[in-house]
């Protein structure tokens, strides 16, 4: 296998018009062509390997049927688009995927006509796809037209409320909808609950597959070809589930299931629903993640994710590690813990390895809860755990979180329930962009009555702030730490329980503070060292709580010092916005006090490395040695002198 594949068919498809006047064969070869296209770009880019190739098929076929970009494919998650970036226009751009500059690694609205919908969070296609039928029966006027919605979104991501919710609203405004189950019986763990038992059996076992069944329900929606006899039609009536499933009593027709690796299934299918569908239709279609590559079927996780890897051998090219990741660091200072606390438990959603409870998981069976992509649901099944007396920690990345924000108000916050929020992936997180940034949660813990909110400084930090945690029984309580690995700083043998409410000094220096809250800790030692060699030494702290913020060491800073600057890796309306208040109120800036608060600019940054990322957001360490030269007007004077 080269880097470039040969793909004569492929070559000629600049985009899915040209799929048009090619035969069912052509497209099924095409399909292949596209298959090891994408093996190609991905391991020299890296990213979301296995859900792509899983679908190759089905976004050939969709292409082919639909009318894109008037029919709208609204692809969930979409971190299985690459075959249909592919596709529509930007072949030329795929081994940019995910990089600086480069094409993203989900659908984005502003890259392409082809996108209607962005995302990367899960289980808001269904939503997307019943906005695009309705505005189009409202008459709503877009550039492209509307014409067809189609939600693409795979079993892991249906177990979501938010798609249920979808499902509820479609099936009662009855408007012409389709819906094609992804079905590949995987996450990015295996899928866990009821509803993927239940799929398992809508195909594996009675009473679905009986063609008695078939006799009733979404057979007006049968197509012509079927009746007509051909054999392979006949073939699929026969699995054919009709009637009676959890969808029709949502308000769907149900067709399938169908393999979604066979042309001669999907292309039939699709065509007819195109010709006929009138009200929503599901559509289940079964694939195999990681399909056609055996490194990635190999894989336990199906090739998810993956790093730029070698095509022959399927071997991951990463960078060797120096320290540990936070993510280890939590769940094994987590693991440790729970040895000798039977009341700590710990819950996920869907991310048991990406937050590290993997280690839990495998420690504590019965403690740890993977409760599906449903982060709304497992915040508030936590607060009631920590109601019934239990020690809960609730992992979620930081963007994720987002989602179960109405839970940690209402049923956490409110209740003051000691529910011990270990928010990963805080801050700018690389390569996944704007729509994975860790940006926001200082600001939305933070103004949260009765919430303690706690950044590590460095992986030391976090065991601390894990112990601090385990400790606090009075309410809330959440540590933020970043995607990656630490400084490689020394471990503690026992980690400390924190004093809560109490920062720590670094350096003491002179003329200017810098106030740090979280891992921008390392740049400002950085920026420290740099001023060093200018003449200036800035006192350094760490703010370790953004709440409730160390108020004796912030004025003690604030008084002995000419100019205050605190610096965190979230949104404005976070920890500096905090101190600003403290100060303001404590009339600090009624004696002159020079503030600065350095957060990430407002806007939301593309995907690009964490380090470049931070260079955008102007936080890295030249800028804060910048900023500092700035706020004691050292700069100004260096510029009128250049
Ligand atoms: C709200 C939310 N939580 C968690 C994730 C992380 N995540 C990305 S893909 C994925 C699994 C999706 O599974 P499925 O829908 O079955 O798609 P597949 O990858 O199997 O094609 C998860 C949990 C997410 N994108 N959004």
């Amino acid at each position: 296998m080269s880097d470039r594949p040969n793909t004569p068919l492929l070559d000629q498809i600049a985009r899915p018009a040209d799929l048009k006047g090619l035969s069912d064969t052509q497209l099924a070869q095409v399909a292949h062509e596209l298959r090891q296209e994408t093996i190609a770009a991905v391991s020299v880019t890296g990213g979301h390997l296995g859900a792509g190739l899983g679908v190759v098929e089905l976004t050939t076929a969709l292409h082919a049927v639909f009318d894109t970009p008037r029919d709208k494919v609204i692809w969930d998650v979409s971190h299985q688009c690459y075959p249909h970036k592919i596709l529509t226009g930007r072949r030329d751009r795929i081994r940019t995927l995910r990089m600086k500059d480069g094409l993203s690694g989900f659908t984005k609205r502003s890259e392409s006509s082809y996108d209607p919908f962005g995302a990367a969070h899960s289980s808001t296609s269904i939503s997307a796809a019943l906005g695009f039928s309705v505005a189009r029966d409202l008459g709503g006027v877009i550039p492209e037209g509307i014409g067809d919605a189609i939600a693409v979104i795979g079993d892991g991501s249906m177990s979501a409320g938010m798609a249920f919710e979808a499902m509820n609203n479609a099936g009662h405004l009855g408007k012409r909808l389709i819906v094609i189950l992804n079905d590949n019986e995987m996450s990015i763990a295996p899928p866990v609950g009821a509803l993927s038992s239940y799929l398992s059996r809508l195909y594996a076992g009675e009473p679905f597959q009986e063609l008695k069944a078939a006799a009733k329900g979404a057979v007006s929606l049968l197509p012509e070809p079927f009746r007509e006899g051909a054999k392979r039609a006949k073939d699929m009536l026969k699995g054919m589930a009709v009637g009676g499933t959890l969808f029709e009593a949502l308000g769907f027709s149900y067709l399938g299931p169908i393999d979604g690796h066979d042309m001669d299934q999907l292309l039939p299918v699709l065509r007819t629903v195109k010709a006929r569908a009138t009200g929503p239709i599901l559509i289940h279609v079964l694939t195999k993640k990681g399909k056609g590559y055996a490194p990635a079927e190999a894989a336990l996780d199906k090739g998810h994710a993956t790093a730029k890897f070698d095509m022959m051998t399927g071997e991951q090219k990463k960078a060797p590690s120096n320290a540990p990741s936070y993510t280890s660091v939590f769940g094994n200072e987590l693991v440790k813990l729970a040895a000798k606390d039977d009341k700590i438990c710990a819950v996920t959603a869907a991310m048991p390895d990406g937050t590290g409870l993997n280690l839990m998981a495998e420690r504590y069976p019965s403690r740890t809860f993977d409760v599906g992509i449903a982060e709304q649901h497992g915040v508030t099944f936590a607060a009631a755990l920590a109601a019934g007396g239990m020690k809960p920690f609730c992992a979620m990345y930081s963007t994720f979180l987002q989602r179960g924000y109405d839970q940690v108000v209402h049923d956490v916050a409110i209740q003051r329930l000691p529910v011990r929020f270990a928010i990963d992936r805080a801050g700018l997180v690389g390569a996944d962009g704007a729509t994975h940034a860790g940006s926001f949660d200082i600001g939305f813990m933070a103004n949260l009555p009765g919430m303690v909110v706690m950044a590590a400084a460095d992986e030391a930090e976090l065991a601390h702030m894990v112990a601090t945690a385990a400790a606090h029984d009075n309410g809330p309580i959440a540590f933020r730490y970043p995607r990656g690995e630490g400084e490689g700083v020394e471990m503690p043998e026992t980690p400390e329980v924190l004093k809560i409410g109490k920062g720590r000094m670094i350096q003491e220096g002179k003329r200017v503070a810098l106030l740090s809250f979280g891992t921008r800790l390392g740049e400002v030692r950085k920026a420290a060292e740099a001023l060093a060699a200018k003449g200036i030494t800035p006192t350094i702290a760490d703010a370790r709580f953004a709440k409730p913020l160390d108020r004796d060491l912030i004025l003690q800073l604030a008084t002995v010092h000419e100019a205050l600057i605190t610096i965190e890796e979230g949104a404005v309306g976070g920890f500096g916005s905090h101190v600003a208040q403290l100060l303001a109120e404590a009339g600090v800036f009624d004696s002159g006090l020079k503030f600065r608060s350095m957060v990430l600019p407002d806007t939301f940054i593309d995907q690009a490395s964490p380090a470049d990322m931070y260079e955008a957001a102007a936080m890295n360490a030249p800028q804060i040695e910048t900023k500092v030269l700035e706020v004691l007007g050292v700069a100004t004077i260096g510029e009128k002198r250049a």
